[in-house]
C-alpha cells in the first residue's frame, strides 16, 4: 500500500507540477509575472559554495564543448533552464509522494482530506516560501512584489488542492456495483478505475503543459528588444580600413556582430531595469553623496568612445567567451570629481540589480581615465543582457571584475572578496596575453612563384597592454613571425596571418604571442581556474 501510494503521489505530484510551470510561464510571457523555476534557480546558483558551483560550470562546458552544442553561452544557459524546470518538477514528485504518504487513513482526520483542506495548506506554504525567494531573487518580472507573491501562492493553493483531490479519488473506493461481475472482482475494477484516473490525469496536465508551453514559447517569440542608436558614436568607422592585411578566410570577425557577443552572467532570466525608477546611488565615503540618473550621466560628462576587447576568465583557450564591441560612456573620474571621495576612502564598491558585487582600487581609477561608466554598445543603449542602463570597463581585467547593471557605488575604506573571488577566482583577474589559430585555411591554398601556401590566421590578445609579435610553428619548424594587422584599438585583439609554403601531409600548428613591451606570453598550459586560461594553442590539418 505504501509503496503504490508513494508511486501515485511521485506520479501525481510531477504531472500537476509540469502543468504548474506551464501556466507560470504563460503568464510570465503574457503579464510580466515572476517564474519561479529560474527564482529559485538563481537562489540556488548563490547560496551553494563556490567550488561546487564552478565544478557544475566546467562539467557543463565539458559537455558543450564535447557533444558539439553551439555558442557555450547560449548553450550553457539553455542547459541551466532545463536543469532549473527538472529540479522543480523533482521538488514536486517529491512533495506529492510526501503528501500521498502521510496522508492519515485515520477517519477523523480524513473529514479534512475530504475538503482538500491538507493539499491547500501544503500549496499554501510552499506558495509563501517560493513568493519570499522570487521576491528576492527575481529582477526580471516588472509586476510589483506582493502582487507576484499573491499570484505565486494562489498558483500553488491550485495545485496542493488538485493533489489532494488526486490523492482522495485514488485511495477512496468508489462504488462500482453494477460493473462488478463474477470475471472481474471488484477489487480488479477498482485498479482499472484507479488506472483510468491517472491516466485522464496525465493527460489533462500533459495538454496544458504542452499548450501552455506553446502560447508562452509563441508570446515569446513575437517581443523584440528594440535597440535605441546613440548619437555621437561611429562604431563602424573602423579606423584601420586601410590596413592591407586580409585576414584569411575563416579568421573570426574583428568585430564581433552585437548578436553574437558573449554573454555571461549569474542570471537565467535576463535581469530587466526600468529606467523611471532607476539611479545610479554614489555615496559612502564622500563629500557630495549623489543619485545619478542615465540622462545626468550621459548629458552632463564628456563622452569616451572605446573598441573593447573583453573576455570571460572562464574562457579555454580558443574558447568562444570573448568578443570585441565599441563601447560609450563616460570616464569613472568625472563621477569622482563629482561625489569627491574622503581621503579615507580607498576603494569603490559597485553593486548590481542581480547581487552581484565588486571592489576597485581607487588609485587605479584615479590613474586610469580609461576606466569607464558604460551605457553604451555597438552605437546604442546597452540591451538588457549586457548590462542595461550602466555597466563598467576596467582595463586589462576579465569580465567577472566588471559589473553589469550597476544600481550603487559605495566608497569604503576597506577591501573586501568581490562575487566571482569569494568563490575562489582570482582577486585580480589581470588579461593574460594568448594567441589562437582560428584557422588553417586548406581550401584557400594558392601558388606563388612556384611555391604552394597555406593560409593560417586567427588573433592574439593581451588586453590593453597590446601585441607586438605573433609566430607561428609547423610541426617541429622554427618560429616565424605572422603579419599582424592594424588593430581596432589598443584594447582588441590583433587579427594575424602567416602564409605557410608547405608540403603534403599531416602537419601540426602552433602560436605564441609577444606583448607590446616585448614580454612573452606565458606558454605553459594552466585551466580557467583561478587566474583565466594560458598556453600554447596547437591545432592539427591535413594537406
Ligand atoms: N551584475 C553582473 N555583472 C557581471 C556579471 C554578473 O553575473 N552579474 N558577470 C561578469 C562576467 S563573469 C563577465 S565575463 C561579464 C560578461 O559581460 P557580457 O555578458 O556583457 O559579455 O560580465 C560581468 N559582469
Ligand atoms: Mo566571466
Amino acid at each position: 500500500m505504501t509503496q503504490s501510494k508513494i508511486r501515485q503521489g511521485t506520479l501525481v505530484g510531477a504531472f500537476t507540477t509540469a502543468a504548474l510551470m506551464a501556466i507560470f510561464y504563460v503568464a510570465e510571457q503574457a503579464a510580466d509575472l515572476p517564474f519561479p523555476p529560474f527564482d529559485i534557480f538563481q537562489w540556488i546558483s548563490r547560496i551553494l559554495p563556490g567550488f561546487l558551483i564552478t565544478f557544475g560550470i566546467d562539467r557543463m562546458i565539458d559537455v558543450i564543448r564535447a557533444l558539439n552544442l553551439g555558442q557555450t553561452d547560449d548553450a550553457a544557459k539553455l542547459a541551466e533552464k532545463m536543469m532549473a524546470i527538472t529540479l522543480v518538477l523533482i521538488i514536486g514528485a517529491a512533495l506529492g509522494a510526501i503528501f500521498f504518504n502521510y496522508q492519515t487513513t485515520d477517519e477523523r482526520h480524513r473529514k479534512y482530506s475530504r475538503i482538500l483542506l491538507p493539499g491547500a495548506v501544503m500549496g499554501l506554504l510552499v506558495g509563501v516560501a517560493v513568493s519570499f525567494i522570487s521576491d528576492r531573487y527575481n529582477f526580471t518580472s516588472s509586476v510589483n512584489n506582493t502582487l507576484s507573491g499573491v499570484w505565486i501562492t494562489v498558483v500553488f493553493i491550485v495545485w496542493g488542492v488538485i493533489l489532494n483531490w488526486a490523492y482522495n479519488r485514488l485511495t477512496t473506493p468508489t462504488p462500482v456495483p453494477m460493473t462488478a461481475t463474477p470475471d472481474m472482482p471488484e477489487k480488479s475494477v477498482q485498479v482499472l478505475d484507479r488506472r483510468r484516473f491517472l491516466l485522464i490525469l496525465g493527460g489533462a496536465t500533459a495538454s496544458i503543459t504542452v499548450i501552455g508551453s506553446g502560447i508562452g514559447a509563441y508570446l515569446n517569440s513575437m517581443k523584440e528588444e528594440v535597440l535605441v542608436k546613440i548619437t555621437g558614436a561611429n562604431p563602424k568607422d573602423f579606423p584601420n580600413l586601410n590596413d592591407k592585411l586580409v585576414p584569411v578566410p575563416g579568421t573570426r570577425p574583428e568585430y564581433t556582430p552585437l548578436e553574437d557577443h558573449y554573454r555571461i552572467d549569474i542570471n537565467v532570466s535576463i535581469p530587466e531595469v526600468d529606467l523611471d525608477t532607476w539611479k545610479l546611488a554614489v555615496g559612502g565615503l564622500v563629500e557630495n553623496p549623489t543619485e545619478f540618473t542615465l540622462d545626468d550621466i550621459r548629458n552632463n560628462y564628456e563622452p569616451t568612445y572605446q573598441y573593447i576587447t573583453m573576455s570571460c576568465i572562464s574562457n579555454r583557450l580558443g574558447g568562444d567567451l570573448i568578443s570585441t564591441t565599441h563601447w560609450t560612456g563616460t570616464s569613472f573620474q568625472h563621477i569622482l570629481n563629482e561625489v569627491k571621495p574622503k581621503p579615507e576612502a580607498k576603494f569603490a564598491r559597485i553593486e548590481s540589480v542581480d547581487g552581484f558585487w565588486e571592489y576597485l582600487d581607487l588609485d587605479l581609477v584615479r590613474n586610469d581615465e580609461r576606466i569607464m561608466l558604460t551605457y553604451a554598445w555597438d552605437g546604442a543603449l546597452l540591451e538588457a543582457k549586457h548590462g542595461f542602463p550602466l555597466r563598467i570597463h576596467i582595463p586589462n581585467r576579465y569580465g567577472m571584475k566588471q559589473p553589469k547593471w550597476i544600481t550603487k557605488i559605495d566608497f569604503v575604506e576597506e577591501w573586501d572578496a568581490g562575487y566571482w573571488v569569494a568563490r575562489g577566482w582570482d582577486k585580480d583577474a589581470l588579461i593574460k596575453a594568448t594567441s589562437v589559430i582560428d584557422t588553417v585555411a586548406v581550401h584557400d591554398v594558392y601558388e606563388q612563384n612556384g611555391s604552394k601556401f597555406v593560409p593560417v590566421g586567427g588573433m592574439a590578445w593581451a588586453g590593453p597592454r597590446g601585441i607586438s609579435k605573433v609566430e607561428v610553428q609547423v610541426d617541429e619548424g622554427d618560429w616565424a613571425e605572422a603579419e599582424l594587422r592594424q588593430p581596432l584599438s589598443d584594447k582588441t585583439w590583433v587579427i594575424w596571418r602567416y602564409d605557410w609554403p608547405f608540403n603534403e601531409g599531416d602537419h601540426t600548428f602552433h602560436v605564441r604571442c609577444t606583448e607590446g613591451d616585448g614580454t612573452p606570453q606565458i606558454t605553459s598550459t594552466e585551466g580557467t581556474r583561478p587566474s583565466g586560461a594560458s598556453g600554447i594553442f596547437k591545432q592539427e590539418a591535413s594537406l
